[in-house]
């Protein structure tokens, strides 16, 4: 279910104008609709997301480190804001993220699992 940064450029043309009208993201290394950062302020390697995910534990950042516990910021550019959760399967604490195209610092830092969208 998880893509990682597979299709970084279809996901890109297809946010179209709506991301030309954004900040430009912090971190180059992911051009997909919800990113994640080791470090904070959008630093360190990257991983980006096409959908929602239960479980970080298989999800690689781009250096090839897992993502699990180890995300500092996060940022996105879709609709519908992501929560992210200090466990798997959407349990523990949430954090929902504005979706402004900056990266935003992990309330949890070192321990987000899992996210799924908000419904407005
Ligand atoms: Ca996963």
């Amino acid at each position: 279910m998880k893509r990682l940064l597979s299709v970084a450029a279809v996901a890109f043309v297809l946010a179209g104008g709506a991301v030309t009208a954004m900040a430009v993201p912090a971190s180059a290394a992911c051009t997909d609709r919800v990113c994640v950062y080791e470090r904070t302020g959008g630093g360190g390697t990257a991983a980006g997301f096409t959908t929602a995910d239960n479980n970080f534990s298989n999800n690689r950042f781009v250096d090839g480190t897992n993502v699990n516990d180890r995300i500092s910021s996060m940022s996105c550019t879709t609709t519908r804001r992501p929560i992210f959760y200090t466990d798997s399967y959407w349990r523990g604490q949430g954090q929902r993220v504005f979706c402004d195209g900056r990266p935003e610092n992990a309330v949890w830092d070192n321990q987000f699992s899992s996210f799924y969208y908000a419904i407005d």
